[in-house]
């Protein structure tokens, strides 16, 4: 893992190949990927919290998606009002931080109100129908980055009693946005245990103050490794 390899190798190691997983395998047995939050509110230009770059990562995404016999899909889906909304906090301005029930918690722009456009996946985005939709976020006072516990930092989702059930080992997480959802979704499942891979091509970051920074710290001490799509093989 991590090894610089030529480009000839580059074609035929690697965990996706660039023949969009048409005539490749899938990764099953105890793989799985998580694809967090490729929704049109994130992607630029049209998205209302837009993520840099966002745009850049939902091909490759796509690839990830078909190389994988089991898929996880998040979607941030919240009520209008939400609580991680600056516009339910008289004065407030988006990324300013608040204080909520369970601490502190970042203010966004109104994004991915469950029934609108912003709120559905990228459409360039396949969702197989054995895939497992996640959806998070939709209780109007508590916010949910990771796809596995709500900011509360008890509620679960879910996907955990999922990947349990599947008999998941290895976890590998794409998406956005790398320095909040990608981060705590990582984290969380190297928490309950998985063998966590970020794939870092496949991610953007919103990038506030100090954040992509802190992401590459908190991933790197949770021993969560960093690999390239179409460079890195794991075993
Ligand atoms: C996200 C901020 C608010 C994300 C979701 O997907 O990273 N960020 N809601
Ligand atoms: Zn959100």
């Amino acid at each position: 893992l991590g090894a610089v390899r030529g480009v000839h190798e580059a074609s035929t190691l690697g965990l996706v190949t660039s023949d969009a997983g048409r005539t490749r395998e899938r990764r099953k047995g105890t793989d799985c990927v998580i694809v967090v939050d490729v929704q049109n509110d994130f992607v630029p230009p049209n998205g209302a919290l837009a993520v840099p770059g966002g745009d850049e990562i939902v091909e490759s995404c796509a690839r990830c998606v078909d190389a994988f016999e089991r898929v996880i899909l998040s979607q941030d889906y919240h009520p209008s009002g939400h609580a991680s909304f600056a516009s339910a906090h008289e004065g407030a301005k988006p990324y300013d931080v608040t204080e909520l029930s369970y601490g502190q918690q970042t203010l966004w722009p109104d994004h991915c109100v469950m029934g609108t456009e912003g709120c559905e996946f990228h459409k360039s985005l396949p969702i197989p129908s054995r895939s497992m939709v996640v959806r998070k976020g939709f209780d109007r006072e508590v916010d949910s980055y990771s796809a596995f516990f709500e900011n509360d930092r008890k509620t679960e989702t879910g996907l955990r009693a999922y990947l349990e059930s599947e008999g998941v080992e290895r976890v590998f997480v794409i998406g956005l946005a790398y320095d909040f959802c990608v981060k705590y979704t990582a984290l969380d499942a190297k928490r309950l245990g998985y063998e966590v891979y970020v794939v870092r091509d496949c991610c953007r970051g919103v990038g506030l103050p100090g954040s992509m920074e802190s992401a590459e710290e908190e991933l790197a001490e949770a021993d969560v490794r960093l690999i390239e799509s179409m460079r890195d093989a794991p075993p």
